[in-house]
């Protein structure tokens, strides 16, 4: 078993040239932004997700699903990246190949400045129609509408979020991208992700595979927590900040 400290793992990570960013509901967390199976303050301890995240559940009640994403909205667009956010985005300055893949849907990783992300279950900036025909809609493009849930401009059924629900196949490039990088880094920081969801959580599982050195941070243990070579426990806008330093110093160091 790795010696589970900050240190430990920037000299485990130190020579890497190439290093993928797992996320997930956790990094936006110190950013107010909920996660989904927290036992108390989750999102799926409130709703049930087979009603709010599935197509089956959008077509029963579109109007409550909708209101539901509006108001997920407006807490998002409130929100500022936090300091984990942050630190991922200054990993870009370590590495010379750095790509962000998130399950989240809040753009805040752009917003820190991460400059490749790849959004695995899509965005809640944009909407599809409901099959997901026609994508990549704007706020904008329905805003003369009264009706709401709006209807798609281009086909007339109804607009949703243009993000992956229960069921639903993941956006096949992403997920592509996803699987090549993942197969090809040398590291991989796992953060804020109970690691239950798939195909998403078989990345961290292919990066071990391939021999990867794999850096857990999260506050609690996961289904990875095992296989990780590293498992940092604390939150993400602690502890990344405190793993960017640790990679710095080294950098530093003359023989970094
Ligand atoms: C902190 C922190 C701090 C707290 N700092 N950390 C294989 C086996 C079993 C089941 C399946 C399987 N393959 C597929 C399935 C079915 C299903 C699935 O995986 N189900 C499991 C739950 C059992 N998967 C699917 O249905 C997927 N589709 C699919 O497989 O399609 C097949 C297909 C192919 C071809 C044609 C058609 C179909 C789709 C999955 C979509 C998931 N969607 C959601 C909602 C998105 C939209 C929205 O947000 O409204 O995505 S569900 C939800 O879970 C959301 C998340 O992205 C995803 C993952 O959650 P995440 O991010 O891990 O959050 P949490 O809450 O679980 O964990 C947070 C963590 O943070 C915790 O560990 C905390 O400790 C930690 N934390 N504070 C750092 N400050």
């Amino acid at each position: 078993m790795a010696e589970n400290s900050v240190e430990a793992a920037a000299r485990a990570i130190g020579r890497a040239r190439s290093i993928v960013v797992f996320s997930g509901a956790g990094v936006s967390r110190e950013s107010g932004i909920a996660t989904f199976r927290d036992p108390e303050e989750g999102i799926w301890s409130k709703y049930d997700p087979m009603e709010m995240a599935t197509l089956e559940g959008y077509v029963r009640d579109p109007s409550f699903v909708w209101t539901w994403y509006e108001h997920r909205f407006g807490i998002v667009v409130d929100a500022e990246p936090n300091l984990g956010h942050r630190a991922i985005a200054e990993l870009e300055e370590l590495f010379p190949t750095v790509t962000v893949v998130t399950q989240n849907i809040d753009g805040l990783h752009q917003r820190a400045g991460s400059t490749d992300v790849i959004e695995l279950h899509g965005t809640m900036h944009r909407y599809a129609c409901l099959h997901r025909k026609h994508v990549g809609f704007k706020r904008d493009d329905f805003a003369d509408q009264e009706e709401r849930p709006p209807r798609c401009p281009v086909c007339g059924d109804l607009i949703r979020p243009e993000v992956v629900w229960f069921g639903e196949a993941l956006p096949a490039a992403e997920l592509d991208r996803a699987q090549l990088r993942s197969a090809a880094c040398d590291a991989m920081l796992v953060v804020g992700t109970s690691a239950v969801v798939f195909p998403a959580a078989a990345l961290p599982l292919q990066a071990i595979h391939s021999g990867a050195t794999v850096i857990e941070v999260n506050p609690e243990p996961t289904a990875l927590s095992r296989q990780a070579t590293f498992s940092l426990r604390g939150p993400g806008g602690e502890v990344l900040p405190q793993l960017v330093a640790a990679l710095q110093e080294r950098r530093k160091a003359p023989d970094g």
